[in-house]
């Protein structure tokens, strides 16, 4: 089945927030923020745009009728400055006009002196000057010290990987429109609907259940709007508070890039040490995550990392430690994986330096070090249905990776300018919250007395058809039509407390709900069926919207069962709630059993260099990918693709650039390079890994949001290899992203 938003957003008419009628009266918002990165602010001068025709209201934080706090894990951030600020996008100000371009004259009229402060850009210096976010966190498992001392290589190396930005097409913005009796409904572009309530009825100093939080789809997410969607949203409502009109704010781009936090950038440390049969004996990692300002979701990103610093290895003697490190840019946030890349791109690298040193392939010392069937991870959970030696058999054997090797080998001996490069990739993810607390859904199914049905659940859809997920569940479940299936906009008043759609487990949990309601809903209707045909109900089933009696079809259709339902006043609603069963995390310990399963993949990248320009492209990745038992693989390859192409881009082109002053220099598309179909691998092949999935998955198809995008890892790795070729003296760097400046100083080093 295809996404069922695709007819509509081919023909331009799926409603974004922007697209959505305003009100009479609607008036723009737009946030004025700091043009430096740390200071104290001496003076703001409003009166030049105060005074300018349009301009309603300037909002600041003396406006708050509530707490001026946004933090969601650590109360440290304002909603808008008070007297210092701590980076440049920061807000400190919110303009209300009667249009979007008098919001924006009134905000270059306003002057604003700052008394500087030292600005600290990258984690090392944070951590030197022992800025932190919150305490260092740690998981150890066996005893490294000891182990080191007993391996036959032990090598220490460092590595860097870079920021992203997520770039979702929709740019941040909500709308919020004033109800009765102080009540205020916001449409936003966000995937924490509940953390956008609770946010602005803190901020407000009013409840909950006066804010109703609206979300149709998203532009796109890839985690930045997971925490960052929410300021926007609060801004607004403060203002429809104190003026009762709606408002409206929509990020331009260049705010955006400007005012938000990106994918974390890491520099790490490591120490490993294998034994004479090349088995990874103890590794040691120290990563410093670059978390911005204040703390927004970093304390949780951090701890993923530490989750998958091991990537797709058994490694017996494990210490890493991860410190959150305060620095002057924006708060960095949320991004496709989680903290999960950033801690996988370190043992890759790891393990790409022991295969220098010992003169021998990568791949040898990854293969035999794989996960097998009962192995532990370091944070105490037992690897169970392994599936990582089953991907990495199947690729080598399924993509012919001899064939493929020597094909390159052949390239590369006949030509001088150009040489490729290959590389594999073995990704385990871990499908949970990491917060056990979060792993919760609810959904909410009406059946409508004309047989038509309505379903609301938490899930919010971002273009990963996580709404066409939930319809497959209820039309199969309910045995009826896909087109007789809706699914609602995600609402806080439908839907409460909410987790937010993230950790690629949204399918999981609210399907499982939708899953339930639909089963408890068939389950009334076949005692109706049962009493109307006088049979016993073990007889009756629902399919192609008729009634089965043992597998026979009857007269009985399903309007005329739903009719009958209604005529003896059973109840055609249904909400269930799901929440995953046997994890848990005991963070004293660090130990436990956080995740429901493991998702496992291979891929092998293969890509050309151009030995003369530093210029390069990928000429191939092939996937094995464990889908479990895929609901709908056309869906779940293109998440696949999309992943893996954003794992790329993050790895070689996209690079995020601030100066010392804490200025984002690669500020708009110019400067900043995201894959497009030129720069894109020429072929993607994903062969799905014959499992049985499992049951914690939802019809035990496997969560896939995240996982792909750690293929990409592989790139960065098939250059270095392809670099190697042309100059062997080239050292090796881990340094992300691997851009065509870096290569071709990797191609020319002595
Ligand atoms: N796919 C599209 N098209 N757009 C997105 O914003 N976000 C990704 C992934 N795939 C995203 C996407 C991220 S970061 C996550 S966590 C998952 O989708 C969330 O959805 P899921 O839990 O339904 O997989
Ligand atoms: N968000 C979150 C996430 O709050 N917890 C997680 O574990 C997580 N994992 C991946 C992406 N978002
Ligand atoms: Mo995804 S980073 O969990 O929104």
């Amino acid at each position: 089945m295809k996404n069922i938003d695709s007819f509509g957003h081919v023909r331009g008419e799926s409603l974004f927030v922007d697209d959505i009628n305003t009100n009479h009266g609607t008036l723009y918002g737009l946030a004025f923020d700091s043009p430096k990165a740390h200071g104290i602010i001496k003076n703001v001068d409003y009166s030049k745009a105060k005074n300018l025709n349009g301009v309603i209201k300037i909002f600041t934080y003396k406006d708050i009728l509530g707490e001026n706090q946004i933090g969601g894990i650590i109360p440290d951030e304002p909603l808008w400055a008070e007297n210092e600020v701590h980076f440049i996008g920061q807000p400190i100000a919110f303009i209300v006009a009667e249009s979007e371009a008098i919001a924006k004259k009134a905000r270059a009229l306003i002057t604003i002196k700052i008394e500087e402060k030292p600005v600290i850009t990258t984690a090392k210096e944070a951590k030197e000057k022992g800025e932190f976010i919150n305490a260092p966190r740690s998981f150890k498992l066996g005893d490294t010290t000891t182990s080191f001392k007993n391996c036959e290589y032990v090598i220490e190396g460092e590595t860097f990987s870079n920021g992203q930005e997520h770039l979702y097409l929709e740019t941040q913005g909500c709308y919020a429109i004033p109800m009765e009796n102080g009540n205020i409904k916001i449409t936003s572009s966000t995937q924490g609907p509940t953390s956008v309530q609770k946010t602005v009825a803190k901020v407000l100093g009013i409840a909950m259940h006066k804010i109703e939080v609206d979300v149709i789809r998203l532009g796109g997410g890839f985690g930045g709007k997971e925490d960052q969607a929410t300021p926007w949203a609060v801004m607004a409502a403060v203002a429809v508070q104190y003026l009762k009109k709606p408002v409206k704010y929509i990020l331009s781009r260049q705010d955006d890039l400007r005012m938000t936090g990106k994918r974390h950038p890491y520099e790490s440390t490591f120490k490993i040490g294998i034994s004479k049969d090349l088995k990874i004996q103890a590794y040691e990692v120290e990563f410093l995550q670059n978390s911005g300002a204040a703390a927004d979701l970093s304390p949780a990103i951090a701890e993923r990392t530490l989750f998958h610093a091991t990537n797709s290895y058994f490694i017996p003697n494990v210490t890493t430690t991860v410190h959150s490190c305060r620095t002057n840019l924006p708060p960095n946030t949320a991004f496709r994986g989680f903290g999960g890349p950033q801690g996988m791109f370190v043992i890759e690298a790891a393990i790409a330096q022991v295969a220098e040193k010992l003169g021998i392939d990568k791949k040898i010392i990854q293969e035999v070090n794989l996960l097998h069937e009962n192995d532990e991870f370091s944070y105490g959970q037992i690897a169970t249905q392994v599936e990582i030696k089953n991907s990495w058999t199947s690729a080598k054997n399924k993509f012919n990776l001899d064939k493929l090797e020597s094909e390159i080998t052949h390239f590369n001996n006949s030509n001088t300018q150009f040489k490729k490069g290959i590389s594999l990739m073995p990704i385990t993810f871990g499908i949970s919250f990491t917060n056990t607390p979060m792993n919760h859904a609810r959904a909410l199914v009406h059946i409508y007395q004309d047989g038509s049905v309505g379903i609301s659940t938490g899930a919010v859809e971002m273009g990963q058809s996580v709404n066409t997920k939930m319809l497959q569940i209820a039309s199969q479940t309910l045995g009826i039509a896909s087109s007789k299936v809706k699914l609602e906009t995600t609402n806080t008043t439908r839907v409460a407390n909410t987790s937010p759609t993230a950790a690629s487990a949204t399918a999981d949990l609210n399907g499982k709900a939708v899953l339930q309601a639909c089963n408890t809903l068939i389950e009334r209707l076949t005692n109706v069926a049962a009493t109307m045909l006088s049979i016993d109900k073990s007889a009756v089933s629902f399919k192609n919207e008729t009634v089965f009696i043992n597998g026979e079809k009857s007269n009985l259709n399903w309007e005329k069962v739903v009719e009958q339902a209604m005529l003896e006043r059973v109840s055609l609603t249904e909400n269930a709630h799901y929440t995953t069963p046997i994890i848990h995390f005991d963070k004293t310990k660090e130990k436990g059993h956080p995740f429901a399963y493991h998702v496992y993949g291979t891929a092998i990248t293969i890509v050309t260099l151009d030995c003369l320009r530093g210029t390069y492209e990928t000429d191939a990745v092939k996937i094995i990918h464990d889908f479990g038992n895929s609901m709908n693989i056309g869906i779940d390859k293109g998440q696949v693709e999309g992943g893996l192409v954003q794992g790329i881009g993050w790895m070689t082109l996209e690079e995020i650039s601030y100066n010392n002053e804490g200025k984002l220099l690669s500020n708009a598309l110019s400067t900043y390079k995201v894959p497009d179909v030129f720069s894109a691998p020429k072929s993607i092949e994903i062969i799905p890994l014959e499992t049985t999935g499992t049951k914690m998955a939802i019809l035990k198809s496997k969560a896939v949001g995240e996982p792909p995008l750690m293929y990409g890892i592989g790139a960065y790795f098939a250059i270095q290899n392809a670099i190697k070729k042309f100059n062997p003296n080239y050292n090796l760097k881990f340094n992300a992203p691997f851009t065509p400046e870096k290569v071709l100083i990797g191609l020319y080093e002595k």
